[in-house]
């Protein structure tokens, strides 16, 4: 992987992955680490936006979800041309924690992933508040991932705790994702 990164000669390969998660999770900032297009300050994502970028050996095409109530119903129209997902998980939103995971549960279920293989990198966000996090263990058990784990094989599932605003655990959850994409074909 960090062979084909660093040889200009070879051709970034494609991948197209759909950013999903509640508003406010941070998908955005996250996606600011690794997209120049996008600005230091982030506002609420209007729709969609398609993010491009190249990193870690891969030519990426990201669409970067609204993750408001009433944008959610659009995350599907994108669902047949992903190869991955990236979740966002606000750690510190212990309020709206179960109505992540019901978009979550929604997700795997849907027709579009149910039956096929693909890489969900599930980020788990925010964990610079501290105290006022849920750990990763916490958030594991409330989105039941052991029990995804059996009973959905089709899934590459990786949890990465990550802070968008310290940049943290954001190149180690991508090149998690390139390498599984990768391995799948
Ligand atoms: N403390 C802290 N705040 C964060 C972090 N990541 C994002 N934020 C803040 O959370 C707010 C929402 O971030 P966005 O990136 O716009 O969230 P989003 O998931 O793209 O939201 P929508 O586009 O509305 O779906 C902003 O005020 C960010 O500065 C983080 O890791 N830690
Ligand atoms: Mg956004």
């Amino acid at each position: 992987m960090g062979v084909m990164a660093s040889n200009p000669c070879v051709a970034p390969r494609q991948a197209s992955v759909v950013c999903c998660g509640l508003d406010n999770a941070g998908k955005s900032t996250i996606l600011s680490h690794l997209c120049d297009d996008l600005p230091s300050v982030i506002h609420p994502t209007p729709g969609m936006a398609l993010q491009h970028f190249i990193k870690y050996g891969v030519q990426w095409r990201v669409w970067d979800c609204s993750g408001t109530g009433a944008s959610r119903g659009m995350w599907s129209l994108f669902y047949p041309h992903a190869a991955g997902v990236v979740f966002v998980v606000d750690a510190s939103d212990r309020d709206r924690i179960s109505c992540a995971k019901d978009e979550l549960e929604a997700l795997l279920l849907h027709p579009d992933f149910r039956k096929r293989h693909f890489s969900l990198l599930l980020m788990l966000n925010k964990m610079d508040l501290g105290e006022n996090t849920m750990s990763a263990v916490e958030i594991e058990t409330i989105l039941r991932l052991k029990h995804l784990q059996v009973s959905q094989r089709n899934v590459d599932l990786h949890v990465q705790s990550c802070s968008a605003i310290k940049g943290t655990g954001i190149e180690e959850g991508f090149r998690w994702l390139a390498d599984s994409m990768s391995s799948s074909g």
